[in-house]
């Protein structure tokens, strides 16, 4: 191989590695995290693709529509141009179409893999199913997770052509130590192990916009923190108390509202919150539609 032909495989191979999608049947899944909580990478015309390319069905119930929430304020937040524009789903063109069913989750609905059969069978075009935990994994046992696993699988599997996006659930101030964090951790090690689509909510909720990271300090999911190190967060979803603090309320008053961040609904927690969750959707949309 002349030293042209080396020179032109280096960018052929570069390029090739550049991509998180591969074409054919096997589709490896992304882990959307704190890493993939700005919008500075998504260009017009992958969010355009989104829009073109997904039907997406999303349930969840209070914690879950932080991700809604987000959505719904963030367009006008980037410009009010309609880019971040979402419909429900039959949206027109120039919306992403996003079915919203703030009505069950993870935990409420025992047979929430049924409801998921009978919904796709009833509407072949749907190609994105989120299902989002309340709080129920902070009791959850090693051998429930497996079976929430096992189930999403066997869904993959009934449904090739459909993107199922797996879920950890939300902080609740037990640490590193806590049964949350190991059950999440089972979660994400089995996604990543796997290559399934995973969106970890919890993972989002354990740093600010700046990657200041508050996971190792029991961090809740109001986004209180223990500070003052006695062990323990104190407050509620109002704020923190005794010597504690609260990440997002922190971020949010040295910053600019408008500016640095919106106004939005934030179930049991703060806008910035939302914010956060909704820009690391967006980033979701994108790659799923890329590898559909
Ligand atoms: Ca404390």
């Amino acid at each position: 191989m002349n030293r042209h032909r080396v020179a032109s495989a280096l960018v052929i191979a570069m390029i090739l590695s550049s991509c998180d999608w591969v074409i054919g049947t096997e589709v490896p899944g992304t882990i959307i995290d704190h890493e993939a909580t700005s919008v500075a990478g998504l260009t017009e015309a992958s969010i355009a693709h989104a829009k073109e390319t997904l039907r997406i069905v999303y349930w969840h119930t209070s914690h879950g529509s932080q991700i809604s929430d987000g959505m719904a304020g963030m367009d006008a937040f980037y410009g009010g141009s309609g880019l971040y524009a979402i419909g429900g789903a039959d949206a027109g063109i120039g919306y992403l179409r996003f079915d919203d069913h703030y009505e069950c989750d993870l935990g409420s609905d025992p047979d929430w893999d049924t409801r998921t059969s009978d919904w796709l069978r009833a509407r072949p075009a749907v190609n994105v199913v989120v299902w989002s935990w309340c709080g129920q994994v902070s009791d959850a046992t090693e051998g429930s997770i497996a079976e929430y696993l096992a189930r999403m699988a066997s869904l993959e599997e009934s449904y090739p052509e459909v993107r199922f996006v797996y879920m950890t659930g939300h902080a609740d101030g037990t640490g590193l130590t806590g049964n949350l964090h190991l059950r999440n951790l089972q979660i994400r090690d089995y996604c990543e192990a796997n290559g399934k689509w995973l969106y970890d909510f919890y993972d989002i909720e354990c740093y600010d916009p700046d990657g200041a990271y508050y996971g190792d300090k029991r961090v809740s999911d109001a986004c209180n923190y223990d500070y003052d190190g006695d062990g323990a967060t104190e407050g509620t979803e109002s704020g923190p108390s005794g010597g504690d603090r609260n990440w997002a309320a922190d971020w949010q008053d040295s910053h600019q509202e408008g500016a640095d961040w919106w106004a939005c609904g934030s179930a049991h927690s703060l806008p910035l919150n939302a914010n956060q969750k909704a820009r690391a959707a967006w980033n979701l949309w994108v790659r799923l539609a890329r590898s559909i």
